[in-house]
């Protein structure tokens, strides 16, 4: 019997974290902290970097809290030695990071540009001397904006050139990177971008969706290819986010939405490119922009899985939504993080022994954390129990699942730094070291 057909076997999982007779975790289970280009590097005028579709987002009034921006961030690109010292105290073994597409090839295909390839070779250099093992994503949602201006995820030869674009970075990292992840979380950037407006490109345009989404899978698998071919030893996957997707009322119309939402933010990646196949439920919408050829293109040989999670998701029928679903917040009764998010740890549980089950690959944690609008005291320190409460309880929550067969092989905290929180700017603070976004000082939580 798999875990997936019994969830009701499945124990409670005890307020406070119980003691336990022997660490149920591996020997060898990866520690690390995760961090995006986009959301600290600042930096975004400097030494030849190409614009992003989020500079240009950023600039259009209204679209994020407070008319932030990314253009200095956590100054990361000057900082970074500070930034691998304070991985290096916190103990971690790895450093999830991405590379801004735009700072190597600034145009986004093309000569790269030489200044933004050394950039990522000091980091990659001064993690590897602190001992500590990078793990590159090669798009956390940044990409290059004269890519959009020729259409974008929606135009199909965006995935040769993000194929070139990882054959930049592994011919240039690939002698001392062999972790490599190609995209991040992409049914967030794909449907907040091209369904939703939320995100750039802000479409809302159910065609160029579908396309996004074939396209994003296709350039995976292209990538995949190159990774393989250009680094020796490489160990590959890709990062999807998966929550449970529910209905916010038990009503046979939310639940039918809820499926939906499934679809679209759980399987729509990870079934073609772990499985060879789109969900059945999404299958003849993706018909159109499917070739012959493709999903064999997408479904390429993967070494681990990596899951993002935070909390549950929701979804409410709409009539007049042409994906079938509509958004939804939690349950007014879910008990919430401070930025009001879900707190439900046997969701993750459930979540890494369904996706072990499903994938049947290693899964590392490459995000959770827990998200908070927080003010120093006198002394620029900040007593974060609420995290660290979160923390112990999702903590918890993994090795339950380890304990009950998920292969789960490391956890990566969201995040190192108080970063951009994309919509909400600089409001929402995930970092387990505050920023002080005037003078960039560094000051590890409790
Ligand atoms: O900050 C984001 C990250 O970029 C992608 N995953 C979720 C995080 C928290 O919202």
């Amino acid at each position: 019997m798999t875990h997936a057909a019994d969830p009701a076997a499945r124990p409670t999982l005890s307020k406070t974290p119980s003691p336990r007779p022997r660490d149920p975790l591996r020997p060898d289970f990866v520690w690390g902290a995760s961090t995006s280009s986009y959301q600290i590097e600042g930096a975004a005028r400097e030494d030849g970097r190409g614009e992003s579709v989020w500079d240009l987002f950023c600039r259009q009034p209204g679209r994020i809290q407070n008319g932030d921006t990314g253009d200095v961030a956590c100054d990361h690109y000057h900082r970074y030695r500070e930034d691998v010292a304070l991985l290096r105290d916190l103990g971690v073994g790895a450093y999830r990071f991405s590379i801004a597409w735009p700072r190597v090839l600034p145009s986004g295909r093309g000569s790269p540009n030489e200044a933004g390839l050394a950039f990522y070779d000091r980091l990659v250099d001064g993690l590897l001397s602190a001992g500590i093992e990078p793990w590159v994503c090669l798009y956390h949602w940044d990409l290059p904006q004269a890519l959009q201006e020729a259409g974008g995820w929606a135009n199909r030869d965006c995935a040769s050139w993000f194929a070139d674009y990882a054959r930049v970075v592994a011919s240039r990292l690939g002698d001392r990177v062999k972790r490599f992840a190609t995209f991040n979380e992409p049914s967030v950037f794909t449907l907040f971008g091209y369904a939703f407006g939320w995100h750039p490109p802000a479409a809302d345009d159910a065609a160029s969706h579908h396309a996004a989404i074939h396209h994003v899978n296709l350039a995976h698998g292209m990538a995949i290819d190159v990774l393989r071919d250009y680094v020796i030893g490489a160990s590959l996957g890709a990062i999807h986010n998966m929550q449970p997707a529910r209905p916010v009322q038990a009503t046979p119309e939310d639940r039918a939405a809820a499926r939906m939402l499934d679809c679209y933010w759980n399987r729509a990646f990870a079934d073609p490119q772990m499985r060879g196949a789109y969900p059945d439920a999404i299958a003849s919408r993706m018909a159109p922009f499917c070739r012959d050829g493709d999903l064999e293109r997408i479904h390429r040989p993967a070494d681990w899985l990596g899951i993002n999670h935070y909390s549950p998701v929701y979804a409410r029928a709409d009539s007049a939504s042409r994906l079938g679903f509509a958004w939804s917040d939690a349950p007014a009764d879910a008990p919430r993080s401070p930025i009001g998010w879900q707190i439900d740890p046997a969701a993750f549980r459930d979540v890494l022994l369904d996706a072990c089950d499903r994938y049947g690959l290693p899964i590392y944690v490459t995000e959770n954390g827990a998200g908070a609008v927080e003010l120093a005291d006198a002394s620029g320190a900040i007593d974060d129990r609420e995290r660290i409460a979160y923390l112990a309880a999702y903590l918890e929550a993994l090795e339950e699942a380890t304990v009950l067969g998920a292969d789960v092989r490391g956890y990566f905290v969201w995040s190192l730094l108080d970063n951009f929180e994309w919509g909400a700017g600089y409001a929402n603070r995930f970092g387990i070291v505050r920023v002080d976004l005037t003078t960039q000082a560094r000051t590890p939580k409790a």
